[in-house]
């Protein structure tokens, strides 16, 4: 019997899963858990599509999208659109838990940080100015976005912990030279993430214009609540997606990045499934059953 779990997308998860086991086998509540393993992403500057060094909108500025979800009562906070701070899933945290709020975007959400004593930080590194730069002179050459190599990538993360609590968090700052303002479906609740008590949980990562056209996570979720597995449930909401779009946009088996979608899930047991519409989406794995770090690639969709 599995008393805790918790999954992170890409193998930047790794380090997120290993912070976030450790406090799970602790008896950590999941949300606590899911806040600091992805705090631990976005402080990283070397992971340059998360927090600090994140990748910057077309002004070169970095603005970032975050989400945690509670599944005892279904409480959201989520943030987006925020400029300035290191850990956006801090703010969305305290969104959660102090307001009547789910969601406050761009000045209010930098406003109410501030007013919590959050400190303001830079978070364009010469790292993220150089790869805009580079950016700016492909977009110039470019026909479209989807000429722009290595576009986004989200951190998102489900846990089970031991009181049988299920936690959703994301973070990232989202598309590669998005408009300012653009918001992706990180921070929105039903499409980058959904997470129950009663169901599993479940998160997305890829082209949140897509992600968000299917509500992916709340579909997942919503398969695991009628009996679906993680793996049937992500295979099952992810396909349908597919197919559904596949009659105007090339979403199977997709190569351009503006066409990428993966979804990861946890159920009440523990169990992890993941699905992909393309051939290159890892995730980190860990749970009480063994306590080890598990790198696994999802499955892509039939
Ligand atoms: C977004 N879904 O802002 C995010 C980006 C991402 O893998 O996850 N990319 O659309």
């Amino acid at each position: 019997m599995v008393r805790w779990g918790i999954a992170a997308t890409w193998p930047f998860g790794q380090m997120a899963v290993e912070v976030g086991s450790r406090l799970l086998a602790s008896g950590i509540m999941g949300i606590d858990a899911v806040e600091e393993a992805i705090r631990i992403v976005e402080l990283d500057p070397s992971i340059d599509s998360v927090g600090v060094g994140g990748i910057p909108n077309i002004e070169g500025e970095v603005q970032l999208d975050a989400a945690l979800m509670r599944g005892q009562d279904l409480a959201v906070g989520a943030v987006a659109g925020v400029k300035g701070f290191s850990s956006p899933v801090g703010i969305a945290r305290l969104i959660l838990e102090k307001t009547p709020h789910h969601l406050l975007v761009g000045e209010g959400a930098e406003r109410y940080a501030d007013a919590h004593g959050l400190e303001r930080s830079q978070l364009l590194t010469q790292n993220s100015l150089e790869a805009w730069q580079k950016r700016r002179e492909q977009l110039a050459q470019a026909q479209s976005h989807s000429d722009i190599p290595g576009s986004h990538d989200t951190i998102g993360v489900v846990a089970l912990d031991q009181r049988g609590g299920i936690t959703a968090g994301t973070s990232t700052s989202g598309l590669a030279m998005k408009l300012p303002g653009r918001v992706g479906d990180s921070p929105l609740v039903g499409s980058g993430f959904y997470a129950d008590d009663l169901a599993g949980a479940a998160v997305a990562t890829g082209c949140g214009e897509l992600i968000m056209r299917g509500c992916l996570s709340y579909a997942i979720v919503d398969l695991m609540r009628s009996g679906a597995s993680p793996e049937e449930a992500c295979q099952d909401a992810l396909g349908r997606l597919v197919r559904r779009l596949e009659r105007d946009l090339p979403v199977r088996n997709a190569t351009c990045d503006m066409a990428k979608m993966a979804v990861l899930a946890i159920n009440r047991e523990g169990n992890v499934g993941a699905a992909a519409n393309h051939s290159g989406f890892d995730y980190a794995y860990c749970a009480s059953k063994d306590g080890n770090l598990h790198l696994r690639r999802a499955s892509i969709i039939d």
